[in-house]
């Protein structure tokens, strides 16, 4: 049952992909269908079905009676009476009921006899709460409201099953990290300890760190890495300069177009282009072997040693040749028969309202939540060539895609407005809050945006050597590094103090 299921999601995203390509696979730090992954196994068990609840559609306006139906899931196998209650946040994409079964809280669970629920997050899957995904109707998709849902949706099910006087534990990786946290900032009397993995707390609109942490990670494998990636950005950058050269690129590189110097775009076009390409290292990175596959399970074999090893391979030829082999064993690993890069056609798909169009899966959602709550902008401006992919998209191209998609509005001072806005609501870094786990993974790009020691006074950090995204949320395997199993055992023991207190 779960592998139709499985089979069936996976000729569906793939279907998708294949018509059209235009949304980069990996876009601000996010790949397609969400940060956190589906975990890399598979399962026997049946999927628990979709269950509902009605909420509010804007939590902060009393006069605003209109309501919708919000997603969830139930497993109440390991629950014992008095055992507490576990809720699994959803983020910036569909909620996967397979959580319900897999994952390491799913194994704290049946030690701590827990009721388990997941809540899916507003605007994402199948949480609809308006018409359709046009600009005005996304005024209500933000964190603030994401935290009143789960504080409802949390109020209804103790209610519901019977758990008023139960403890509850939250859990969260990435975005859902970060609201794990900010949950038991705001709504302490409602949860009882939270684990909030590699959660970028900080909002910031230069994000220019998320490279230097890829460039570190390149550098676990030896100084060749980056030293040829430098080398090839510098040839690619030369062949841009001639049409030979701009030919030579759309050969190498497999693109579906010609770059067009005389088209307005083409500075767009260019950044679009190097951006996606150094995206194949960032979304590698990112997820570097931990137990996760996202879109149906493809390329997970691809790592860090792997594209290191294609990069410092001299048989392959040039440094810029290797670059190429790269983006072919990716574009392979997707089934795309060719590099898109067009900047409109990505920006069309972006601008598309409808819940079912392409962008839909929670690109365009997740993309707003950027420019008006968090920027992160992965731009390519660390200063003193301290990284390996050159200048080609700095700051302004993730700007100029939020004032393209949303509107002219959409610019730089309302995104850092809201940025602050952020910050002063939830603390940043200077967050105060008690009975928080932070593990967050040496390799993983965000953890620049992290709690990154112990200076948050009652919660505690949790390092993880050499694990990238989320890699403490994932099933365990036997081959796990030790430092790995060591933060479970670390968060099983926070959990038992948080619930025996
Ligand atoms: C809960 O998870 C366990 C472990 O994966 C599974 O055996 C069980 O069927 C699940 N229960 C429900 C109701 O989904
Ligand atoms: C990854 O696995 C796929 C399918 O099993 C295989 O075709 C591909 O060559 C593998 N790639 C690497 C880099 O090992
Ligand atoms: C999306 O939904 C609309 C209206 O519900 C329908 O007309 C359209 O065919 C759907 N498009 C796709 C690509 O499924
Ligand atoms: C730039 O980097 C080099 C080598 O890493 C270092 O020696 C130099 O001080 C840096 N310059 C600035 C201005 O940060
Ligand atoms: C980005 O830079 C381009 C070219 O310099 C400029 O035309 C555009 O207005 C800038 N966009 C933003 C949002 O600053
Ligand atoms: C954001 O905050 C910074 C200082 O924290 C301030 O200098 C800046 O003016 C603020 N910007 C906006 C748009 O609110
Ligand atoms: C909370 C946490 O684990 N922080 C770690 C994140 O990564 C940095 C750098 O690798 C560590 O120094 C932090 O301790």
């Amino acid at each position: 049952m779960a592998d139709i299921m499985k089979v069936a999601i996976f000729v569906l995203v793939c279907s998708i992909c294949k018509i059209n390509a235009y949304m980069p696979k990996f876009h601000r730090g996010r790949p397609k269908g969400g940060m956190l992954g589906t975990p890399n196994v598979k399962s026997n068990h049946a999927l628990p079905p979709d269950m509902w609840v009605t909420q509010r559609l804007d939590h902060f306006n009393d006069a605003d009676t209109t309501t919708w139906q919000q997603r969830y899931f139930v497993n109440d196998t390991f629950y014992k009476k008095g055992g507490p209650v576990f809720v699994m946040i959803g983020g910036e994409g569909t909620a996967d009921p397979i959580w319900m079964v897999e994952g390491a809280w799913i194994d704290y669970a049946q030690k701590f006899n827990a009721f388990c629920l997941q809540l899916e997050h507003r605007y994402y899957g199948k949480s609809h709460p308006t018409i359709d995904m046009g600009t005005g109707n996304l005024i209500f998709l933000n964190s603030e409201q994401a935290l009143a849902d789960l504080a409802y949706f949390i109020t209804y099910a103790k209610q519901k099953f019977g758990l008023e006087k139960n403890k509850l534990i939250t859990f969260g990786g990435s975005y859902p990290g970060s609201l794990s946290a900010w949950f038991r900032l705001k709504y302490p009397h409602l949860v009882d300890g939270a684990v909030a993995s590699s959660a970028p707390i900080r909002a910031v609109l230069n994000f220019y760190e998320y490279l230097g942490v890829v460039t570190n990670s390149l550098a676990t494998t030896g100084p060749n890495c980056n030293k040829n990636v430098a080398a090839a950005t510098e040839d690619l950058g030369s062949k841009l300069q001639t049409d030979t050269g701009r030919n030579t690129l759309k050969t190498m590189f497999s693109m579906c177009d010609d770059l067009d110097p005389s088209s307005p775009d083409y500075q767009l076009d260019v950044a679009n282009l190097i951006s996606n390409i150094a995206g194949n290292f960032e979304g590698v990175v990112q997820y570097n072997k931990d137990n996760r596959a996202f879109e149906g399970a493809i390329a997970t074999n691809i790592t860090v040693d792997t594209l290191c090893g294609v990069m410092n391979d001299e048989s392959v030829g040039a440094p810029l040749d290797r670059y190429a082999k790269v983006n072919k064993m990716i574009l392979d690993a997707y089934s795309e028969k060719c590099l898109d890069f067009k900047y409109r056609a990505m920006i069309e798909d972006l601008q598309k309202t409808a819940w079912n169009s392409s962008a839909g899966e929670g690109g365009r959602q997740w993309t707003y939540q950027t420019c008006t709550e968090f920027a992160f902008f992965q731009s390519s401006d660390l200063s003193n060539k301290t990284q390996p992919f050159g200048s080609f998209f700095p700051l302004n191209f993730s700007v100029q895609q939020c004032i393209d998609i949303f509107g002219s509005k959409f610019n730089r001072d309302l995104i850092q407005a809201g940025i602050n806005r952020t910050n002063t609501n939830y603390g940043g870094e200077n967050l105060k809050v008690t009975k928080v786990a932070f593990p967050n993974g040496s390799i993983d790009p965000w953890h620049a945006l992290g709690i990154i020691d112990n200076s948050v006074a009652g919660s505690t950090a949790i390092f993880i050597d050499g694990t990238a995204h989320c890699a403490n949320m994932y099933p365990s395997l036997d081959s796990d590094p030790a430092e790995l199993t060591k933060a479970r055992q670390v968060i099983t023991g926070l959990i038992s103090s948080w619930i025996s207190s």
